[in-house]
């Protein structure tokens, strides 16, 4: 009878080249939020993977990059430990861009575990000898286990991807139930639900500037519903005013999309309200991070 498996991936690149897309795929539920803007996760997020002989527990980080304030220091901090405690590593890079990772490939030395090249968004590529010409502009950057092209979006190669990995997971037990999909509470998901709608209606350094907390929720039996009251956090009056909209129509709207994807993700009807309120700088304050959930868990 052969053994049971089991081990940590980290999923690590740079904002954007969809980590967490490539999770949520992997995983077949949305447990980490998506966006089209960088420094979309902020938190370290894990997917539980589980079948018959092994469990692979995938491991989604914020995009590494050089950011000025201590949020995007600290959280580049989470995605750069990450490494250092998992079995094997997936680099993932958007294949539509050309390297630009040295700073991210200069933790990846000195490193006793293996690091996989994901090549994602094939599906932006018009054929297999463009695959080709982005594997060797990544040939010489580092000695790679090995070379993965998929397309997270579409869901293309995952299943290559798990049989490649399978062979680098050591011997283990199970570490988590084996129905369990991630470790994000219902509570962290409903808040990140919303910032996700936040990121979609906002632009420039809104997105950036934004932190949502749960501040209360409370089952209402009558209605068989759960009062959920989020409390949205800027960093100046004029995102405030953004935020809300003209009329109040834009922070009406992103209560209405995340109260629809809480509904139905989590199973849970909501009666959600919505609250905005600046804290100046935020950001940079050690006490807010933390208070806020960003940093070491
Ligand atoms: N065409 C295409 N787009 C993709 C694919 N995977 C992800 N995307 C898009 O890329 C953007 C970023 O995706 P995310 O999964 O949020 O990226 P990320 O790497 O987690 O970003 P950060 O959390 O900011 O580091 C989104 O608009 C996705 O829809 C893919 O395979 N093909
Ligand atoms: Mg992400």
């Amino acid at each position: 009878m052969s053994s049971h498996k089991s081990g940590f991936v980290a999923i690590v690149g740079r904002p954007n080249v969809g980590k967490s897309t490539l999770i949520n795929a992997l995983i077949g539920e949305k447990i980490s939020i998506m966006s089209p803007k960088p420094q979309t996760t902020r938190n370290r997020i894990l997917g539980v993977y589980t079948k018959d002989d092994y469990q692979m527990i995938f491991v989604d980080t914020p995009g590494m990059h050089k950011g000025k304030d201590l949020l995007n220091k600290t959280i580049d901090k989470v995605a750069v430990s990450s490494i250092n405690d998992v079995d094997v590593v997936l680099f993932v890079v958007d294949c539509t861009k050309g390297p630009a990772e040295d700073h991210i490939i200069d933790y990846f030395r000195g490193l006793k575990i293996p690091v996989f090249l994901v090549i994602n968004k094939i599906d932006e590529l018009k054929g297999k000898s463009g695959i080709d010409e982005v594997i060797l502009s990544y040939l010489g950057s580092y000695e790679y286990e090995g070379f993965i092209p998929i397309s997270a979006k579409d869901h293309t190669y995952l299943d290559r991807l798990i049989e490649t990995l399978v062979p680098h997971l050591p011997e283990g037990p199970l570490f988590f139930p084996k129905e369990m999909k991630s470790d994000q509470s219902e509570q962290k998901m409903m808040s990140e639900l919303i910032r996700e709608k936040i990121l979609f209606h906002t632009e420039q350094e809104v997105p950036h500037a934004v932190a949502v907390v749960i501040e209360s929720l409370e089952e209402n039996p009558e209605l068989n519903t759960v009062d959920v009251s989020a409390l949205i956090i800027v960093e100046r009056s004029t995102q405030k005013m953004i935020l809300i909209g003209k009329n109040g129509e834009k922070i009406k709207n992103i209560g209405t999309e995340a109260r629809k994807e809480i509904n139905s993700l989590l199973n849970t009807k909501i009666h959600l309200t919505l609250w905005v309120k600046v804290k100046k700088d935020w950001r940079n304050r050690p006490q807010d991070l933390k208070a806020l959930g960003y940093g070491d868990e």
